[in-house]
């Protein structure tokens, strides 16, 4: 029999919508020793936090995450908000003893995460950083493939986030869904959104990162603001390219933007290796591409895997051998993983302490770009 983990929801947009999914069909896959209960979405205005409850099955609803964290009856606070309340959000609940689920990036900037990672750390309570594409089972199958040592020494490592949708110049900045064009809210642009889910997984995969050397854009410098109706400043990087070193000795090489005409969330790695490369594209999750230079010389090629089968990471939990997965399925593992991470005290990666080294990098991209210089991170 399983016992109720009572969560509780800060956010009722985008991602507080993954991740009342993910908590609603966990148990259905995963045989986890916790069953979550959507027990309170906290969301403004009223209405919206009624019909985000109504819609989802959450038992109650607040309007005030500082009511949803003083509850007796939550145990998980999740938050899906803005990059600017992670922080104060964060460090209440901690202070309450609530395990924390937060969406990324984790904060701000470097010092804001140190004084959450603090926070979590000092009150001893279980936290995770949202870092969802860790959980596509095509990606966590690269990470195996490189933890095997089958590439060899590695030699590049390239990735690329890619969408279209702030060309517009008429495109306001600010309030519900466009508060990542208002570096108020977003702290950055494209390096805090895009950006960092590349930097995630790379230190993931290929470890940590010496120094940096960027460039960022602002193409559109003025845009109204939805919540003063104001033409503003645009204080965010539209786009940002930057290398790096490995500390393994690779060179790295990534590029993020809103403004590749065509691209909606063309998120794309490659790491190549003495032996041999893997890559992975967002737009075909399901498949990772894998040549190996062993292979016999007249076959040899780029193998299309398709990661669907019953020996591929998480799959075993889904349907049967050649039926796909998608997007929202990273956020169900998420949880279970959590969850199972909760119920045997052990630490699930990217904590926050793992997600404050995602922040560093960004914050040494974004003052190489502003200095013109190389950053040691
Ligand atoms: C922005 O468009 C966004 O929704 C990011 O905020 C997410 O983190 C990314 O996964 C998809 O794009």
């Amino acid at each position: 029999m399983s016992k109720p983990l009572n969560i509780g929801i800060i956010g009722g947009g985008f991602m507080g919508r993954t991740h009342s999914n993910a908590y609603r069909r966990v148990t259905n896959f995963f045989d986890l020793e916790y069953q979550p209960v959507l027990k309170a979405i906290c969301a403004l205005p009223e209405d919206a936090a009624r019909s985000f409850a109504e819609r989802w099955g959450f038992e109650s609803f607040e309007t005030d995450w500082r009511k949803l964290i003083a509850r007796d009856d939550i145990d998980v606070v999740d938050i899906c908000l803005p990059n600017n309340l992670h922080r104060e959000v964060a460090i209440a609940a901690a202070a309450a003893g609530k395990i924390i689920l937060c969406e990324k990036p984790l904060a701000m900037n470097t010092a804001e995460g140190q004084e959450m990672v603090d926070a979590v750390e000092k009150a001893g309570v279980a936290n995770l950083v949202s870092y969802n594409y860790r959980r596509i089972p095509a990606v966590t199958l690269a990470r195996q493939i490189v933890e095997s040592g089958k590439l060899g020494r590695i030699f590049h490592y390239r990735a690329n986030f890619l969408q279209d949708w702030t060309i517009a110049a008429d495109l306001p900045q600010g309030g519900d869904a466009l508060w990542r064009l208002d570096v108020a809210a977003a702290g950055s642009g494209v390096t805090g959104d895009l950006l960092a889910h590349c930097i995630d997984t790379a230190l993931w995969l290929n470890g940590p990162m010496v120094d940096v050397n960027a460039m960022t854009e602002t193409f559109i410098t003025e845009r109204t603001h939805q919540l003063t109706g104001k033409v503003e400043k645009v204080g965010i990087d539209d786009a940002c390219t930057f290398f790096c070193h490995f500390k393994n000795g690779s060179l790295g090489l990534f590029e993020a933007t809103r403004y590749a005409r065509g691209h909606k969330a063309l998120y794309t790695f490659e790491i190549n290796g003495e032996h041999a490369s893997i890559k992975w594209d967002l737009h075909d999750l399901h498949r990772l591409e894998f040549f190996d230079h062993a292979d016999d010389s007249q076959v040899r090629g780029w193998r299309s895997i398709h990661v669907s089968d019953g020996d591929h990471p998480y799959m075993d939990h889904w349907w049967v051998p050649g039926l796909q997965i998608g997007y929202e399925h990273s956020f169900v593992h998420q949880v279970a993983d959590f969850l199972t991470g909760i119920a045997k005290g052990e630490a699930v990666a990217p904590t926050f302490r793992d997600a404050l080294e995602t922040q560093k990098v960004c914050e040494a991209v974004l003052a190489s770009a502003k200095g013109h210089s190389w950053q040691q991170v």
